[in-house]
């Protein structure tokens, strides 16, 4: 039987992601074992409900598969609680909402425009921001959480909950601040570490365990798992309400959910096995090595870095000392030349997230694949190059004419002779490495 196109357009991704380099820093490349958990029988099975508390027969090795990820995440965080079905980070964090909040309840999360979440409650687009009371903290002048902000508003708005997390903030949270202000308007505080789970596991970035009641996380970023999310309880959420575990199980199923996606749950207990290996911990170092090379290569060619660097996986480039709104030409070209990033909005924002000023990078990928400091100041002045072909593309401040613009700015990227020349040299360099690696 011939195979199926969608077969071919697989083979075509994968031969993308070997050629390319990939600096993402949500992204990561899964190893041959959580892959091959992925493609198992066990996505044939429906599973609603928890461990022999089913609704439906046959579910005996599914219960045992959950139990082990469940155990394997605990004993990793330390936690006394995991659940490990929702289905991805967005779901998770609406689950904690729903667990703890009733409709028109305040609660605080980090803005957008800062680094925060979409789910943190970003006001009008998002169930957070529509459903409940949503007040929103941002940076300091450096560019780091405004712990006086947040002390100001949380006694101002003394709101619920209160969620400390990122996808787009450079450095390390300080969740002992954190929850000292929660403590002084009896809020609940969520630890939103999706982006720096691998790092806390490895001691890369402090663990908000001790301070805070309850943790989510994604599992496909740092953690290096499958795509999918897990909710942990922890002894301090629990003291203060025993039934903390049980609203979040109930809030997941079946408040939220159906039935859990089984080959991601032993996707989890997969990667947790592999996060406890001591070449994860090698892992966790490299990423934070490379992040730092990369940024201070960057810095050198002259590259504005937002908060001037990183203490984690990920950076953002500030281009706005070219023109405001560069992100969109930037990234579109870095992706001509053979590296795949992501335009995103900078601390003040001065264009708006469709055309921002900035592009987010991250090392989790290109250090899975095995790349180290060298590959990382070499990649720093390919990104370079990159901005030094396209950094007179300003885009219009007419809106009507940003759209035709964009179009003749891409047309004419993709037939850029510079940019094809930097993709020759990324792709010999990259085909080079594998996809996953354990490192040496
Ligand atoms: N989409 C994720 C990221 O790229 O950071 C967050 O949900």
């Amino acid at each position: 039987m011939n195979k199926d196109q969608v077969f071919k357009l697989i083979e075509k991704e994968e031969a993308r992601q070997k050629k390319m380099i990939g600096l993402i820093p949500s992204e990561n490349h899964i190893s041959p074992e959580v892959s091959s958990v992925l493609s198992s029988s066990l996505s044939s099975k429906y599973a609603e409900g928890y461990p022999r508390r089913r609704y439906y027969e046959g579910n005996q090795i599914i219960d045992e598969i959950e139990l082990l990820a469940q155990e394997r995440i605990k004993k990793l965080f330390n936690v006394p609680h995991a659940n490990v079905q929702p289905y991805s980070g967005s779901p998770a964090n609406s689950a904690v909402q729903f667990a703890l909040l009733e409709t028109g309840d305040t609660m605080m999360g980090l803005a957008l425009s800062g680094g925060g979440h979409l789910t943190h409650g970003h006001p009008k687009v998002t169930f957070s921001g529509k459903y409940f009371n949503s007040v929103q903290y941002g940076l300091d002048k450096n560019d780091r959480i405004d712990f006086d902000q947040v002390h100001e508003l949380a006694s101002k708005h003394r709101p619920k909950l209160m969620i400390i997390g990122n996808t787009a903030y450079p450095f390390v949270m300080d969740f002992e601040r954190f929850r000292k202000i929660a403590d002084e308007v009896g809020a609940w505080v969520l630890a939103d570490i999706s982006h720096v789970t691998g790092l806390v596991v490895t001691g890369e970035h402090p663990s908000p365990v001790p301070h805070v009641d309850l943790i989510m996380s994604t599992t496909h970023k740092t953690f290096r798992g499958p795509r999918g999310a897990m909710i942990l309880v922890t002894q301090r959420g629990l003291d203060r309400d025993p039934k903390l575990a049980e609203k979040i199980d109930q809030a997941v199923f079946p408040a939220l959910q159906g039935g859990p996606h089984n080959a991601t749950t032993a996707g989890i207990a997969v990667a947790a096995a592999e996060a406890m290996k001591p070449e994860f911990k090698k892992y966790g170092q490299q990423i934070r090595k490379n992040a730092d090379t990369l940024a201070k290569a960057l810095q050198d060619r002259g590259l504005k870095l937002v908060g001037n660097g990183t203490e984690t996986h990920l950076m953002l480039i500030d281009l706005t000392n070219y023109s405001k709104g560069m992100g969109l030409q930037v990234a579109f070209a870095m992706d001509v030349a053979g590296m795949y990033a992501n335009r995103n909005t900078i601390p003040h924002e001065p264009v708006s997230p469709f055309y921002p000023s900035g592009v987010r990078l991250g090392t989790p990928m290109v250090t899975t694949r095995g790349m180290k400091e060298a590959e990382m100041k070499q990649i720093a002045d390919w990104i370079a190059r990159v901005v030094e072909e396209v950094k007179d593309e300003v885009l219009p401040s007419d809106k009507t004419e940003r759209r035709t613009f964009i179009k003749t700015f891409r047309a004419k990227a993709l037939q850029n002779k510079n940019l094809l020349a930097i993709r020759r040299e990324v792709e010999t360099m990259a085909s080079k490495y594998p996809l996953f690696t354990w490192g040496k």
